[in-house]
């Protein structure tokens, strides 16, 4: 495949835009190399600038579970438009996706739509927070909810749970405030809790990780988070901004019949364009101002184009609930299929899977959290990378990530995916 274009921009690029990205993952810091610059994308094809035709596994990081350029939404952001792209008044629009929103998802009564999935779990924080009026949270270790302050935390020197700041810019004061657990460890997050009596607010959680690749919680977890959650007054907010509208209509609380206090959701929500959401029962979300004291605004929250591609999404996804079933056979497909060429061509790895969600770890041991996660051989991941990229397969350009898997895929697709790995996995 040849990129000479896709490197020019990404040169010109770099003069007038740091890193040459308007975001880190694009830039293939992780895998070397420059970043492909996308001209269009129909379904599931990217047409690169160098007229590359790339089968795309990161859809926008999520957002295209139907496809690129999928009619319906296409269509509802271009009749929106010609009325007119922002107002900064209430639409009905809004109420009308809310409406939607809310009957597909449990546990929620209202939700409050912003720009991003940032801004969702910032937002969700500080809802908690007032709700609770206690200041701690915990988060975990390898989870990633968006670069609001209190979430960019590493863990700090050994076992200590205090986080510190893993970036500068970052204070002191409000990395005391997280606290770092690990990932499907129950006992070390009740432990955590013993040493901060009375002083977290939430727990705040992806329930199906997909910021380390994708990991499952195991069998338990999630049910003893919100049996810890409920003996210490705390509250407990699953991240669903990946997995929200993706594993199942009412997202993993539908999947794992678990219940959260706070859902935030990004990506699918918004088909494409700028949204995120979190949303929670009335008591909860009444403390949002205005009703309530917790102040959180948007100028561009509900954006009534937005919305238009939001409404046509969930609807879509909520008349035709075969679709989630559809795209986890397909997913399930796929994953045996590079099960089997990597075994054939003796490649050490594991794969995980849920639902839609997958990702390929080079590594002999299983992958339950970030520790496991880091295992994995990275030069193997980067010559893995390039030779799907060379084979026309757009995979996440780094290991702590997770494939997203769209309907727009075809069987024939999903083999030709699998044989670029059975070619791949020979140079591994
Ligand atoms: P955004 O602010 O990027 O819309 O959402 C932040 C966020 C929150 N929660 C979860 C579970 C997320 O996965 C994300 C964002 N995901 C990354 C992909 N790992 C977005 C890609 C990027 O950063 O460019």
């Amino acid at each position: 495949m040849i990129y000479k274009r896709s490197s020019a921009l990404f040169g010109a690029a770099q003069k007038v835009i740091p890193g040459g990205v308007n975001s880190p993952v694009r830039a293939f810091k992780a895998v070397g190399g420059d970043p492909i610059f996308v001209k269009e994308a129909k379904g599931a094809y990217l047409y690169d600038e160098d007229g590359n035709r790339l089968i795309d596994y990161i859809n926008s990081w999520g957002p295209m579970i139907l496809g690129h350029a999928h009619p319906p939404v296409v269509n509802a952001v271009i009749e929106k438009a010609k009325k007119g792209t922002s107002f900064g008044m209430p639409t009905e629009i809004e109420t009308k996706i809310a409406e939607l929103a809310v009957s597909m998802v449990p546990n929620i009564d209202k939700i409050r739509f912003v720009n991003s999935g940032t801004e969702a779990c910032m937002s969700a924080v500080r809802l908690a927070r007032g709700f609770t009026k206690k200041d701690k949270i915990i988060k975990f270790a390898g989870c990633y909810h968006g670069h609001s302050d209190s979430f960019l935390i590493q863990a700090g020197s050994g076992a200590v749970t205090f986080g510190s700041p893993n970036s500068p810019g970052v204070t002191e004061g409000t990395a005391k405030d997280t606290l770092l657990a690990r990932y499907n460890d129950l006992e070390n997050v009740e432990s955590i809790i013993k040493s901060n009596k009375d002083e977290i607010a939430c727990i705040i959680i992806e329930p199906v990780a997909g910021n380390m690749g994708c990991i499952p919680p195991v069998k338990g977890f999630l049910e003893g988070l919100r049996s810890l959650c409920d003996a210490h007054d705390i509250l407990l907010i699953f991240d669903e901004v990946m997995t929200g509208f993706r594993l199942a209509k009412g997202g993993v609380q539908e999947l794992f019949e678990v219940d959260a206090d706070i859902v935030t959701f990004g990506k699918v929500i918004g088909g494409g364009l700028p949204v995120g959401a979190f949303a929670a029962r009335t008591e909860i979300m009444n403390h949002l101002a205005p009703l309530g004291p917790v102040y959180q605004a948007g100028t561009l929250s509900g954006n009534p184009l937005a919305m238009a591609a939001g409404l046509a999404m969930l609807t879509e996804l909520n008349d035709q609930t075969k679709i989630f079933d559809s795209i986890a056979k397909k997913t399930e497909y796929l994953h045996k299929g590079i099960a089997k060429v990597l075994e054939e061509n003796n490649v050490v790895h594991t794969i995980n899977r849920v639902g839609s969600m997958i990702s390929v770890h080079f590594s002999e041991n299983p992958v339950v959290d970030f520790e496991s996660a880091a295992e994995g051989n990275n030069d193997t991941f980067k010559k893995f990378f390039h030779g799907m990229l060379d084979q026309g397969i757009y995979i996440a350009p780094s290991a702590f990530e997770t494939w997203f898997i769209t309907e727009a895929l075809t069987y024939q697709d999903l083999d030709e995916t699998i044989k670029a790995v059975s070619i791949t996995a020979k140079s591994l």
